[in-house]
């Protein structure tokens, strides 16, 4: 490190690509690494645009994270490259950053020439949904050769894919994704500057039915629920070197036609008949005279949003690591790792022969078992279309499994790359690492990455691979804090919560979740339920505290406050939320298999306890806002059914009236005790509990990730660590029994003698209750935020387990945050990493602190009073 300082990483909003951005006014973040003590005192952001150089005042602040735009908002389709330097108290400046290339998309509905196309539907003449068969559209159009640059901007009602000259554009898959269609539709930017040819030129776009008119949702599901046609919306900008603009948009002259996939679904699969390819379809010169035209649909130009967030891709490929022949033509495929993508095949034989491909999360009897995945047939059919080797992997759909059953293969032998599984989900950083000396709980924390990349699909989902990947608000609720550690969630998260709240109901429920979609008598119409609509109070709040993003706060903080205000209206005068349907705390293992709700803590001791819990975090968000009424009314409100939650649920004793390991960790974690006294004991009796319990898992949603933290917050590290290391079931580390490599919905979704789970609700890859990934970062590992954005970061290792190392890294918005602690007979050793700009503390297990500046520092202390268990 040099005296001055280096700036690096510009970035902007949370784009992971700033391309196609929706914003004209991008906040702006850097890092900076400079010598210990240095400290930023001013920054200047200059920006190359076409009219020139443009640059700011210095600004005198101290802030490096989403700092507002200092330039004049970008203009549409602008292109522009941004630099940052900085200068500390000495005045002297560093060094320009590296630039920072941004590029707005369409800002304004006026920007859009293009309509939605869909193939032309004689009236009455609408195929039933088993029969549609994702169309082909195509147009051809000249270019003249002086092409500066070209500009895809495309959306779909439905799932679409594109072609330019016969090659395919970008790498997304699942676009546009899913939002709430009615209000708000992505869309995407491409530079196809590279796909042109001077003179002709054809695109070509496969659309599917995707989320927008495809079956979706359990018990049979839905389809058509935001509309009855898939639709194409393309703008394609190409700009000349003399400036002139030629523009190729969807419109009636374009032309469509039944393509090669004959059926595709989400959740069913896709069937595609390689001998009804139209090859060169996508290319100049095709002749279409047979294809059919197209009618124009109604699609608000004004719903179009660009992306906060990054696409769903590819991100891995992974090889088969067991392959077994059943019998003569099928094949046992087992990946090693239960994922969220495809299998891609490359297979030779005659016209006509069909491969079918199922998959499944779990063997039971040495087949697949696919009664988990109820109504989600996930079977993909490739009919071959001769002369191969042909290679194929579907497009517009995606399967939960380890393992696939092949039948249909010939040829006997596997070559290589013959069968391969496709891992897919939005395309986020990886910002968070763990690793300790115990295999088992590192095998523990990759499951849980694992999990978190299979639900992270364009929407944040509780399971991948039945008949729902809903976007269910309680799951993220509880898992956001570990996500935001783990990956750079924030763009994806962003648009989500957006959806949350224009689909909030007027009165203020928040949707089970969002997207909402019919649900049957349980969940439509939405109620409201605690721990699950409290993600409007809290997730925005989580996310803040990782990236210090107070727009985000601003955007959702209507949302939050009607939430609040509509259970004020529903509690009793004392402030009570003691009516109503609950949830509670779902999935307590004590609760009967068909029944998961029915948990053993009173569900309206949670329901208050999450309202008093909201209220205080409206109440923060308010005094961040600079809304200080609120802030003083909503404080005021939660200090009261703080009170009445006392008096209700606390008994004079000390105990509560449910005497779980739910309610005290919940009110310990909540802050709902009034002093240290009461604390302790609650402390204490939680810890009983957990002993009584032989260490074994006794909590629902609700309770399982408050349990650990409630337990290390009361000083008592051992029985945390005993509940970390516990293999019966019900426990974490239980599943590991039977090589899960994913998180499981239940504790026994595997019982302990091997069968699945009789239960309807048999998930192996649901994220919530991996939740307990964040107390190994913050706990045992001991790295936390106690400054929005980790300006300040907490050390706070706390040995125990038998666990002689741990160590954390997280990329912070300030930079690499990390420790890693080593215990050895005499003393406890610990290495921290502070970026500049931000500074830390290590709080030691025997009650000191040290104070860090920015840099890398090795402290210990006698290793005698610094082990929790
Ligand atoms: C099931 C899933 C989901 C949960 C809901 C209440 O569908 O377990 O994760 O949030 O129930």
């Amino acid at each position: 490190m040099t005296g001055i300082p280096t700036v690096a990483d510009v970035a902007a909003e949370h784009h992971r690509e700033p391309f196609g951005i929706g914003e004209a006014a991008p906040r702006i973040s850097w890092k900076t690494t400079a010598t210990t003590g240095w400290r930023q005192h001013a920054y200047q952001v200059e920006a190359v645009r076409s009219d020139g150089r443009h640059r700011s005042d210095w600004v005198i602040s101290q802030d490096s994270v989403l700092v507002p735009w200092p330039l004049q908002p970008l203009a549409p389709r602008e292109m522009c490259e941004v630099r940052v330097r900085v200068r500390g108290a000495d005045q002297v400046a560093g060094d320009w950053s590296p630039p920072l290339r941004i590029e707005t998309g369409l800002l304004a509905p006026t920007d859009w020439t293009a309509r939605a196309i869909s193939p032309h539907e004689p009236d009455g003449s609408r195929p039933p949904s088993a029969e549609r068969r994702p169309p082909l559209l195509r147009k051809e159009f000249t270019i003249r050769g002086d092409v500066e640059r070209a500009r895809l901007y495309v959306t779909a009602h439905g799932l679409y894919e594109i072609e330019i000259n016969g090659r395919r554009v970008g790498d997304h898959a699942l676009a546009p994704g899913w939002t709430s269609y009615h209000h708000r539709l992505r869309y995407q930017t491409h530079d196809v500057t590279d796909h042109l040819n001077a003179g002709a030129n054809a695109i070509g776009a496969w659309l599917a039915d995707g989320w927008y008119r495809g079956r979706l949702g359990f018990g049979g599901g839905h389809a058509d629920l935001y509309g009855d046609r898939v639709a194409l919306l393309a703008q394609l900008e190409v700009v000349h070197r003399d400036g002139t603009v030629t523009v190729v948009a969807s419109d009636p002259s374009w032309r469509a036609s039944r393509g090669p996939i004959l059926s595709s679904g989400l959740l069913d699969g896709e069937t595609f008949d390689a001998r009804q390819e139209r090859p060169g379809w996508s290319s100049p010169g095709f002749d279409d005279g047979d294809w059919s035209l197209v009618d124009i649909v109604a699609r608000d130009p004004a719903t179009l949003v660009a992306p906060t967030g990054p696409p769903v891709r590819c991100t891995e490929e992974i090889a088969p690591v067991l392959v077994t022949a059943l019998d003569a033509d099928r094949l046992l495929v087992d990946f090693g790792q239960n994922l969220v993508g495809r299998v891609r095949i490359t297979v030779s034989g005659p016209a006509g022969h069909t491969l079918v491909i199922r998959h499944a999360e779990v063997l039971q009897d040495g087949e697949l078992c696919v009664r988990p995945l109820r109504g989600a047939a996930s079977t993909d059919r490739y009919t071959l279309r001769g002369g191969g080797p042909e290679t194929w992997e579907p497009r517009f759909t995606l399967h939960g499994f380890r393992y696939a059953e092949i039948t249909g293969w010939r040829g006997g032998g596997f070559p290589g790359r013959a069968i391969v599984a496709r891992v897919y989900h939005t395309d986020m950083a990886r910002t968070g690492w763990f690793e300790c000396s115990n295999d088992q709980v590192n095998r523990l924390h990759q499951n849980v990455v694992w999990s978190l990349r299979g639900n992270f699909v364009d929407i944040p989902t509780d399971c991948p691979q039945r008949d729902e990947r809903l976007g269910w608000t309680g799951d993220i609720q509880i898992f956001a804090p570990t996500a935001a550690f783990l990956y750079d969630c924030h763009g994806m998260l962003t648009s989500w919560l957006r959806d949350v709240a224009v689909e909030q109901h007027d009165d203020g429920t928040v949707p089970w979740y969002v997207p909402e979609i019919p649900g049957g008598e349980q969940w439509t119409p939405a109620r409201p339920g605690a721990g699950w609509g409290d993600v409007v109070a809290l997730t925005p709040w989580d996310l803040y505290r990782a990236s210090g993003d107070t727009g985000l706060l601003a955007a959702q903080y209507d949302s939050a406050r009607r939430w609040v205000d509509l259970v004020t209206a529903l509690a009793d005068a004392s402030g009570l939320w003691n009516r109503g349907y609950q949830l509670g705390d779902w999935l307590d293992p004590f609760a009967p298999p068909d029944d998961p709700g029915a948990g053993r803590t009173d569900r309206h001791l949670i329901a208050t306890a999450y309202y008093a819990w909201s209220l205080r975090h409206v109440a923060w968000m308010a005094a961040v806002l600079g809304r200080g009424d609120e802030r003083r009314r909503y404080q005021q409100l939660a200090d009261r059914v703080r009170q009445a939650f006392g008096d209700e649920y606390v008994r004079p004793d000390g105990l509560m009236t449910s005497d779980t390991q739910t309610a005290y960790a919940v009110a310990l974690q909540f802050d709902l005790l009034p002093n240290a006294a009461a604390r302790a004991s609650a402390g204490r009796r939680l810890a009983e509990l957990v002993a009584a319990g032989g260490h074994t898992i006794q909590t629902g949603f609700v309770g399982t990730p408050l349990v650990a933290p409630a337990l290390s917050a009361t000083g008592h590290h051992h029985s945390a660590y005993a509940m970390l290391l516990q293999q019966e079931c019900p426990s974490w580390l239980y599943a590991l029994k039977h090589d899960a490599t994913t998180v499981w919905e239940r504790w026994d979704s595997m019982l302990p003698d091997g069968t699945v789970n009789p239960g309807e609700m048999t998930s192996f890859n649901h994220y919530a209750l991996g939740a307990v990934a964040q107390w190994l970062h913050t706990t045992v590992a001991g790295l936390d935020a106690s400054a929005p954005g980790y300006r300040e970061v907490v050390f706070r290792p706390r040995p125990g387990g038998g666990i002689t190392w741990a160590s954390a890294t997280h990329e912070s918005p300030y930079g690499r945050v990390a420790i890693r602690w080593e215990l050895a007979e005499t003393e406890l050793t610990v290495e921290t990493t502070v970026p500049t700009g931000a500074t830390g503390r290590i709080e030691w297990p025997d009650g000191t602190v040290t104070a860090l500046a920015a840099g890398t520092t090795t402290s210990s202390r006698p290793a005698a009073g610094s082990t929790g268990g």
